[in-house]
């Protein structure tokens, strides 16, 4: 059983979340992701436009997707990654190198982000269309 680890706020789900989500998932047999509670994306300077039940729930809908957690500091990753017995912790790849410390406990990956798609990008089109 190959373990899959990733993390992130998941906002406004889109095709980059998705493809990211798909290619993590088809490294592994399951795929963990630790998802932003709204108090943590305070703190990663977020503001969410959908609550963290909600995001967690899309999140399960993802066929991708075996289990969420709450994500609620920067610490918790090594952890998690014990207790979940991940084998691979992956990102895309904005957070390249951000979390190298962790790779004498798991295998460290970055994949590459999806261009020309963003919360932010949606938010902005959603404002001004
Ligand atoms: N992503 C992507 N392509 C995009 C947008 C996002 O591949 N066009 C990836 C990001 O690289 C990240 C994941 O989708 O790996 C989730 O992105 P966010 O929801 O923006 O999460 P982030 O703020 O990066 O949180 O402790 C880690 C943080 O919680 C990561």
């Amino acid at each position: 059983m190959v373990t899959v680890l990733t993390y992130g706020t998941f906002d406004l789900f889109h095709i980059g979340h998705v493809r990211l989500l798909k290619r993590l998932s088809n490294l592994g047999d399951r795929l963990v992701v630790g998802c932003s509670s709204d108090e943590f994306n305070m703190i990663k300077g977020k503001k969410t436009a959908v609550p963290y039940e909600e995001r967690k729930e899309i999140l399960l809908s993802c066929r991708y997707v075996s289990d969420v957690f709450p994500e609620h500091n920067w610490e918790q990753k090594r952890n998690d990654i014990l207790r979940e017995q991940a084998d691979i912790f992956g990102m895309g790849d904005d957070w390249t190198g951000k979390f190298d410390d962790l790779s004498d406990i798991v295998e460290v990956i970055y994949l590459t982000r999806t261009d020309g798609i963003s919360t932010t990008q949606l938010k902005d089109y959603i404002r001004n269309p």
